[in-house]
Protein backbone atom coordinates (compact mmCIF):
# COMPACT_ATOMS: atom_id res chain seq x y z
CA UNK A 1 0.00 0.00 0.00
CA UNK A 2 1.52 2.67 -1.13
CA UNK A 3 1.43 6.67 0.54
CA UNK A 4 -1.29 7.19 -3.03
CA UNK A 5 -3.50 4.74 -1.84
CA UNK A 6 -3.92 6.32 1.40
CA UNK A 7 -4.73 9.22 -0.08
CA UNK A 8 -1.42 11.43 -0.01
CA UNK A 9 -0.80 14.24 -2.52
CA UNK A 10 1.80 16.56 -3.90
CA UNK A 11 0.14 19.30 -1.30
CA UNK A 12 0.60 16.99 1.55
CA UNK A 13 4.21 16.53 0.26
CA UNK A 14 4.94 19.89 0.15
CA UNK A 15 4.74 19.77 3.93
CA UNK A 16 6.45 17.28 5.08
CA UNK A 17 10.34 17.80 4.39
CA UNK A 18 11.08 19.86 8.11
CA UNK A 19 9.28 16.85 9.59
CA UNK A 20 11.24 14.53 7.79
CA UNK A 21 14.47 16.06 8.54
CA UNK A 22 13.80 15.12 12.20
CA UNK A 23 13.30 11.73 11.15
CA UNK A 24 9.38 11.83 11.46
CA UNK A 25 7.47 9.38 9.17
CA UNK A 26 3.97 10.77 7.20
CA UNK A 27 0.87 8.55 8.00
CA UNK A 28 -2.90 8.94 8.32
CA UNK A 29 -5.10 8.88 11.37
CA UNK A 30 -7.69 6.16 11.03
CA UNK A 31 -9.39 5.91 14.25
CA UNK A 32 -9.77 8.54 17.30
CA UNK A 33 -10.62 7.22 20.86
CA UNK A 34 -10.65 9.60 23.78
CA UNK A 35 -6.95 8.39 25.01
CA UNK A 36 -5.29 7.94 21.46
CA UNK A 37 -5.64 7.28 17.94
CA UNK A 38 -4.85 4.76 15.49
CA UNK A 39 -2.73 6.08 12.06
CA UNK A 40 -1.85 4.09 8.62
CA UNK A 41 1.61 3.73 7.63
CA UNK A 42 3.14 3.57 4.25
CA UNK A 43 3.00 -0.20 3.17
CA UNK A 44 -0.07 -0.58 5.07
CA UNK A 45 0.55 -0.79 9.05
CA UNK A 46 -1.16 0.05 11.44
CA UNK A 47 0.41 1.73 15.02
CA UNK A 48 -1.57 3.27 18.04
CA UNK A 49 -0.41 6.83 18.56
CA UNK A 50 -0.62 9.54 21.07
CA UNK A 51 -0.32 13.25 20.73
CA UNK A 52 2.57 15.21 21.90
CA UNK A 53 1.75 17.45 24.95
CA UNK A 54 3.10 20.20 22.59
CA UNK A 55 0.78 19.80 19.85
CA UNK A 56 -2.28 19.36 22.30
CA UNK A 57 -0.89 22.66 23.90
CA UNK A 58 -0.16 24.40 20.70
CA UNK A 59 -3.84 23.61 19.33
CA UNK A 60 -6.21 26.59 20.57
CA UNK A 61 -9.36 24.94 19.84
CA UNK A 62 -11.00 21.27 19.32
CA UNK A 63 -10.73 21.84 16.02
CA UNK A 64 -7.39 22.35 15.38
CA UNK A 65 -6.45 19.06 16.68
CA UNK A 66 -5.88 15.82 14.23
CA UNK A 67 -9.17 14.38 13.28
CA UNK A 68 -9.36 11.06 11.41
CA UNK A 69 -8.59 11.52 7.69
CA UNK A 70 -5.70 13.69 8.78
CA UNK A 71 -1.86 13.44 7.69
CA UNK A 72 0.65 13.67 10.48
CA UNK A 73 4.28 13.36 10.92
CA UNK A 74 4.76 10.21 12.97
CA UNK A 75 8.05 9.63 15.83
CA UNK A 76 7.69 5.96 15.18
CA UNK A 77 10.14 6.02 18.35
CA UNK A 78 12.14 2.42 19.35
CA UNK A 79 10.38 -0.98 19.15
CA UNK A 80 7.87 -1.01 22.05
CA UNK A 81 7.34 2.58 22.75
CA UNK A 82 4.18 4.19 21.27
CA UNK A 83 3.97 6.03 18.53
CA UNK A 84 3.99 9.86 18.94
CA UNK A 85 2.44 12.65 16.59
CA UNK A 86 4.96 15.19 16.63
CA UNK A 87 3.29 17.16 13.85
CA UNK A 88 -0.16 17.90 11.97
CA UNK A 89 -0.08 18.77 8.26
CA UNK A 90 -2.81 21.27 6.93
CA UNK A 91 -5.78 19.96 5.22
CA UNK A 92 -7.09 20.23 1.92
CA UNK A 93 -10.71 19.93 3.32
CA UNK A 94 -12.71 19.80 6.90
CA UNK A 95 -15.87 18.40 7.57
CA UNK A 96 -17.39 19.86 11.06
CA UNK A 97 -20.13 20.71 12.83
CA UNK A 98 -21.00 22.03 15.50
CA UNK A 99 -20.64 20.15 19.11
CA UNK A 100 -24.14 19.09 20.39
CA UNK A 101 -25.87 20.93 23.66
CA UNK A 102 -25.03 24.82 23.94
CA UNK A 103 -21.62 25.38 23.80
CA UNK A 104 -20.57 27.55 20.54
CA UNK A 105 -17.59 24.86 19.78
CA UNK A 106 -16.64 22.98 16.50
CA UNK A 107 -16.30 19.77 15.67
CA UNK A 108 -14.12 18.36 12.60
CA UNK A 109 -16.14 15.13 11.65
CA UNK A 110 -13.48 14.47 9.16
CA UNK A 111 -10.50 15.72 7.57
CA UNK A 112 -9.20 15.55 3.54
CA UNK A 113 -12.31 14.71 2.27
CA UNK A 114 -13.23 14.23 -1.50
CA UNK A 115 -16.68 13.06 -1.30
CA UNK A 116 -19.27 13.42 1.69
CA UNK A 117 -22.14 11.06 1.17
CA UNK A 118 -25.55 11.29 3.08
CA UNK A 119 -27.31 8.71 3.36
CA UNK A 120 -31.13 8.68 4.51
CA UNK A 121 -34.25 6.41 4.09
CA UNK A 122 -37.91 6.98 2.33
CA UNK A 123 -38.92 6.34 5.38
CA UNK A 124 -38.89 7.42 9.85
CA UNK A 125 -35.63 9.34 8.79
CA UNK A 126 -36.73 11.42 5.56
CA UNK A 127 -36.47 14.87 6.01
CA UNK A 128 -35.29 17.62 3.13
CA UNK A 129 -34.63 19.87 5.41
CA UNK A 130 -32.54 18.20 7.16
CA UNK A 131 -30.85 17.23 4.08
CA UNK A 132 -30.71 20.75 3.20
CA UNK A 133 -28.57 21.25 6.68
CA UNK A 134 -25.92 18.78 5.43
CA UNK A 135 -25.62 20.13 2.04
CA UNK A 136 -24.78 23.74 3.55
CA UNK A 137 -22.02 21.90 5.82
CA UNK A 138 -21.16 19.78 3.16
CA UNK A 139 -20.96 22.93 0.81
CA UNK A 140 -18.53 24.64 3.24
CA UNK A 141 -16.37 21.96 3.25
CA UNK A 142 -15.32 22.34 -0.15
CA UNK A 143 -16.34 18.17 -0.62
CA UNK A 144 -18.94 17.22 -3.41
CA UNK A 145 -22.26 16.38 -1.60
CA UNK A 146 -23.50 12.90 -2.88
CA UNK A 147 -27.07 11.54 -1.56
CA UNK A 148 -28.25 7.87 -0.76
CA UNK A 149 -32.00 7.08 -0.09
CA UNK A 150 -30.90 3.58 1.53
CA UNK A 151 -33.05 0.55 2.47
CA UNK A 152 -35.46 0.67 -0.81
CA UNK A 153 -35.68 -3.13 -0.32
CA UNK A 154 -38.42 -1.97 2.59
CA UNK A 155 -40.41 0.39 0.68
CA UNK A 156 -42.35 0.66 -2.73
CA UNK A 157 -40.67 1.42 -5.90
CA UNK A 158 -42.74 4.50 -6.55
CA UNK A 159 -42.53 6.00 -2.98
CA UNK A 160 -38.13 6.11 -2.92
CA UNK A 161 -38.77 7.50 -6.69
CA UNK A 162 -41.20 10.74 -5.18
CA UNK A 163 -38.93 10.67 -2.01
CA UNK A 164 -35.57 11.36 -4.27
CA UNK A 165 -37.45 13.45 -6.17
CA UNK A 166 -38.25 15.76 -3.41
CA UNK A 167 -34.53 15.60 -2.16
CA UNK A 168 -33.37 16.28 -5.97
CA UNK A 169 -35.53 20.00 -5.52
CA UNK A 170 -33.39 20.83 -2.45
CA UNK A 171 -30.25 19.39 -3.48
CA UNK A 172 -28.52 21.49 -5.77
CA UNK A 173 -27.10 19.37 -8.26
CA UNK A 174 -26.16 17.10 -6.14
CA UNK A 175 -26.41 13.15 -7.06
CA UNK A 176 -29.46 11.79 -5.67
CA UNK A 177 -29.68 7.87 -5.54
CA UNK A 178 -32.00 5.45 -4.76
CA UNK A 179 -29.85 2.01 -2.50
CA UNK A 180 -30.22 -0.94 -0.63
CA UNK A 181 -26.85 -1.57 0.87
CA UNK A 182 -28.94 -5.12 2.06
CA UNK A 183 -29.33 -6.49 -1.36
CA UNK A 184 -26.09 -4.49 -2.74
CA UNK A 185 -28.16 -2.27 -5.35
CA UNK A 186 -27.28 0.93 -6.79
CA UNK A 187 -23.83 1.03 -4.91
CA UNK A 188 -22.38 1.54 -7.97
CA UNK A 189 -22.62 4.98 -7.67
CA UNK A 190 -19.67 4.99 -4.94
CA UNK A 191 -17.76 2.47 -6.63
CA UNK A 192 -17.55 5.44 -9.20
CA UNK A 193 -16.06 8.03 -7.13
CA UNK A 194 -14.22 5.50 -5.03
CA UNK A 195 -11.01 6.01 -7.38
CA UNK A 196 -7.40 4.82 -5.90
CA UNK A 197 -6.84 7.79 -3.24
CA UNK A 198 -10.24 9.23 -2.95
CA UNK A 199 -11.49 9.73 0.48
CA UNK A 200 -14.88 9.24 0.78
CA UNK A 201 -17.24 9.79 4.59
CA UNK A 202 -20.55 9.34 5.04
CA UNK A 203 -22.97 11.06 7.17
CA UNK A 204 -26.68 10.63 8.59
CA UNK A 205 -28.86 9.37 11.29
CA UNK A 206 -28.33 6.82 13.28
CA UNK A 207 -29.91 2.93 11.90
CA UNK A 208 -29.78 4.58 7.91
CA UNK A 209 -27.54 2.06 7.03
CA UNK A 210 -23.46 3.73 6.57
CA UNK A 211 -21.67 0.66 8.02
CA UNK A 212 -23.74 -1.74 6.35
CA UNK A 213 -22.99 0.06 2.64
CA UNK A 214 -19.21 0.43 4.11
CA UNK A 215 -19.21 -3.42 4.72
CA UNK A 216 -20.93 -4.04 1.29
CA UNK A 217 -18.17 -1.76 -0.58
CA UNK A 218 -15.52 -3.41 1.50
CA UNK A 219 -17.05 -7.14 0.61
CA UNK A 220 -16.69 -7.91 4.29
CA UNK A 221 -17.83 -7.28 7.51
CA UNK A 222 -15.72 -5.01 9.12
CA UNK A 223 -17.57 -2.31 10.75
CA UNK A 224 -20.29 -3.50 13.67
CA UNK A 225 -23.88 -2.51 12.26
CA UNK A 226 -27.05 -2.28 14.63
CA UNK A 227 -27.27 -6.74 14.26
CA UNK A 228 -24.46 -7.11 16.26
CA UNK A 229 -25.95 -4.58 18.87
CA UNK A 230 -28.89 -6.35 18.73
CA UNK A 231 -27.26 -9.73 20.80
CA UNK A 232 -25.45 -7.37 23.00
CA UNK A 233 -28.48 -4.97 23.65
CA UNK A 234 -27.06 -2.28 23.84
CA UNK A 235 -29.11 -0.15 22.13
CA UNK A 236 -29.43 1.68 18.45
CA UNK A 237 -26.04 3.58 17.93
CA UNK A 238 -23.88 0.56 17.23
CA UNK A 239 -20.59 3.01 15.21
CA UNK A 240 -19.01 4.73 17.99
CA UNK A 241 -15.71 5.85 16.92
CA UNK A 242 -15.32 7.64 13.48
CA UNK A 243 -12.78 4.81 11.37
CA UNK A 244 -11.34 5.12 7.96
CA UNK A 245 -10.78 2.37 5.72
CA UNK A 246 -8.64 1.66 2.71
CA UNK A 247 -10.43 -0.74 0.31
CA UNK A 248 -8.74 -3.19 -1.90
CA UNK A 249 -9.41 -2.21 -5.03
CA UNK A 250 -8.51 1.30 -4.46
CA UNK A 251 -10.44 4.19 -2.26
CA UNK A 252 -10.80 5.46 1.08
CA UNK A 253 -14.09 5.40 3.19
CA UNK A 254 -14.92 7.00 6.58
CA UNK A 255 -17.75 5.92 8.46
CA UNK A 256 -18.72 7.80 11.08
CA UNK A 257 -21.46 7.86 13.70
CA UNK A 258 -24.55 8.20 13.72
CA UNK A 259 -25.50 12.12 14.02
CA UNK A 260 -28.00 12.49 16.39
CA UNK A 261 -28.57 16.03 17.02
CA UNK A 262 -26.55 17.63 14.03
CA UNK A 263 -26.10 21.54 14.11
CA UNK A 264 -24.61 24.14 11.84
CA UNK A 265 -20.89 25.23 12.50
CA UNK A 266 -21.54 28.46 10.52
CA UNK A 267 -22.34 32.00 10.56
CA UNK A 268 -25.76 34.34 9.84
CA UNK A 269 -23.41 35.35 6.12
CA UNK A 270 -23.24 31.44 4.96
CA UNK A 271 -26.54 31.03 6.10
CA UNK A 272 -27.93 34.34 4.30
CA UNK A 273 -25.64 33.19 1.21
CA UNK A 274 -27.37 29.73 0.80
CA UNK A 275 -30.86 31.37 0.45
CA UNK A 276 -29.59 34.09 -2.10
CA UNK A 277 -32.33 33.27 -4.10
CA UNK A 278 -35.05 33.86 -1.78
CA UNK A 279 -33.38 36.59 -0.22
CA UNK A 280 -33.27 37.90 -4.13
CA UNK A 281 -37.22 37.65 -4.31
CA UNK A 282 -37.84 39.09 -0.65
CA UNK A 283 -36.12 42.38 -1.81
CA UNK A 284 -39.52 42.60 -4.38
CA UNK A 285 -41.74 42.11 -1.69
CA UNK A 286 -43.97 45.64 -1.69
CA UNK A 287 -43.32 46.12 2.15
CA UNK A 288 -39.68 46.51 3.47
CA UNK A 289 -40.54 44.23 6.35
CA UNK A 290 -42.71 41.77 4.75
CA UNK A 291 -42.86 38.70 6.92
CA UNK A 292 -43.37 36.54 4.00
CA UNK A 293 -46.90 35.16 5.83
CA UNK A 294 -49.80 36.87 5.21
CA UNK A 295 -48.58 40.44 4.04
CA UNK A 296 -50.09 41.70 0.61
CA UNK A 297 -47.36 42.30 -2.26
CA UNK A 298 -45.22 39.38 -0.80
CA UNK A 299 -43.14 37.77 -3.95
CA UNK A 300 -41.94 34.95 -1.61
CA UNK A 301 -45.34 33.46 -1.51
CA UNK A 302 -46.11 34.76 -5.26
CA UNK A 303 -43.05 32.69 -6.04
CA UNK A 304 -45.11 29.54 -4.60
CA UNK A 305 -47.84 30.27 -5.89
CA UNK A 306 -46.33 29.63 -9.50
CA UNK A 307 -44.28 27.23 -8.31
CA UNK A 308 -40.81 28.52 -8.82
CA UNK A 309 -40.16 28.03 -4.99
CA UNK A 310 -40.96 24.64 -3.43
CA UNK A 311 -42.96 25.22 -0.11
CA UNK A 312 -40.41 23.24 1.08
CA UNK A 313 -37.73 25.70 0.83
CA UNK A 314 -39.80 28.46 1.73
CA UNK A 315 -40.58 26.91 5.28
CA UNK A 316 -36.42 26.29 5.77
CA UNK A 317 -36.31 30.11 5.08
CA UNK A 318 -38.55 31.04 7.68
CA UNK A 319 -37.08 28.38 10.45
CA UNK A 320 -33.39 29.81 9.02
CA UNK A 321 -34.68 33.21 10.15
CA UNK A 322 -34.76 31.79 14.04
CA UNK A 323 -31.71 29.64 13.61
CA UNK A 324 -29.80 33.04 13.05
CA UNK A 325 -31.19 34.91 15.87
CA UNK A 326 -30.67 31.32 17.94
CA UNK A 327 -26.74 31.92 16.74
CA UNK A 328 -26.34 35.16 17.39
CA UNK A 329 -27.63 34.43 21.15
CA UNK A 330 -25.42 31.66 21.76
CA UNK A 331 -22.33 33.49 20.20
CA UNK A 332 -23.31 36.39 22.81
CA UNK A 333 -23.73 34.03 25.37
CA UNK A 334 -20.29 32.02 25.17
CA UNK A 335 -18.64 35.31 24.53
CA UNK A 336 -20.02 37.00 28.07
CA UNK A 337 -18.94 33.54 29.37
CA UNK A 338 -15.72 34.26 28.24
CA UNK A 339 -15.06 37.39 29.33
CA UNK A 340 -16.55 36.42 32.62
CA UNK A 341 -14.05 33.72 32.89
CA UNK A 342 -10.91 36.14 32.10
CA UNK A 343 -12.18 38.74 34.60
CA UNK A 344 -12.25 35.83 37.09
CA UNK A 345 -8.94 34.93 36.32
CA UNK A 346 -7.24 38.43 36.60
CA UNK A 347 -8.66 38.48 39.69
CA UNK A 348 -7.50 35.51 41.08
CA UNK A 349 -4.07 36.50 39.98
CA UNK A 350 -4.09 39.38 41.47
CA UNK A 351 -5.29 37.96 44.71
CA UNK A 352 -2.80 35.28 44.36
CA UNK A 353 -0.09 38.56 43.58
CA UNK A 354 -1.52 40.33 46.64
CA UNK A 355 -1.14 37.33 48.89
CA UNK A 356 2.37 36.76 47.64
CA UNK A 357 3.14 40.00 48.51
CA UNK A 358 2.04 39.17 52.03
CA UNK A 359 3.81 35.89 52.24
CA UNK A 360 7.32 37.87 51.46
CA UNK A 361 6.55 40.74 53.78
CA UNK A 362 5.81 38.55 56.11
CA UNK A 363 8.75 35.93 55.89
CA UNK A 364 11.10 39.50 55.64
CA UNK A 365 9.04 40.50 59.60
CA UNK A 366 7.22 42.90 58.16
CA UNK A 367 4.01 42.26 58.88
N1 LIG B 1 -33.77 -3.66 4.81
C1 LIG B 1 -32.62 -3.01 4.85
N2 LIG B 1 -31.97 -2.91 6.01
C2 LIG B 1 -30.79 -2.25 6.02
C3 LIG B 1 -30.22 -1.69 4.86
N3 LIG B 1 -29.06 -1.09 5.19
C4 LIG B 1 -28.90 -1.30 6.52
N4 LIG B 1 -29.94 -2.01 7.02
C5 LIG B 1 -30.12 -2.45 8.41
O1 LIG B 1 -30.27 -1.31 9.25
C6 LIG B 1 -29.66 -1.53 10.51
C7 LIG B 1 -28.69 -0.41 10.84
O2 LIG B 1 -27.62 -0.44 9.93
P1 LIG B 1 -26.18 0.18 10.25
O3 LIG B 1 -25.36 -0.03 9.04
O4 LIG B 1 -25.66 -0.31 11.53
O5 LIG B 1 -26.55 1.70 10.43
P2 LIG B 1 -25.55 2.93 10.70
O6 LIG B 1 -26.02 4.04 9.83
O7 LIG B 1 -24.15 2.51 10.56
O8 LIG B 1 -25.90 3.30 12.22
P3 LIG B 1 -24.94 3.98 13.33
O9 LIG B 1 -23.62 3.30 13.30
O10 LIG B 1 -25.69 3.80 14.59
O11 LIG B 1 -24.84 5.42 12.94
C8 LIG B 1 -29.00 -2.92 10.42
O12 LIG B 1 -29.86 -3.86 11.02
C9 LIG B 1 -28.89 -3.16 8.94
O13 LIG B 1 -28.92 -4.52 8.59
C10 LIG B 1 -30.96 -1.83 3.62
O14 LIG B 1 -30.56 -1.36 2.55
N5 LIG B 1 -32.13 -2.49 3.69
MG1 LIG C 1 -22.60 2.53 11.87
ZN1 LIG D 1 -42.64 38.80 1.44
Amino acid sequence: MTLEDLGWSEFFAGHIDPYAREGLVPARLVRETKINYGALLEGGREVDCVLSGRLWHEAATDADLPAVGDWVALDLGSDGDEAVIRGHLPRVSKLSRKLPGKVAAEQVIAANVDVVVVVTDPGADFSPRRIERYLMLIDRCGAKPVILLNKADLFAREDCEAAAEALREVSGGADVRITSALADEGLDVLREYLQPGTTITLVGSSGVGKSTLVNQLMGAEQQDTDDVNAVTGRGRHTTISRELVVLEEGGILIDNPGVRELQMWTDEADLRESFADVDELAMQCRFRDCKHREDAGCAIRSAMDTGALSPDRYESYLNLEEEIAELQKRQKKRRMTVERRAKRNRKVKARNLADRIDIDKEERGEL
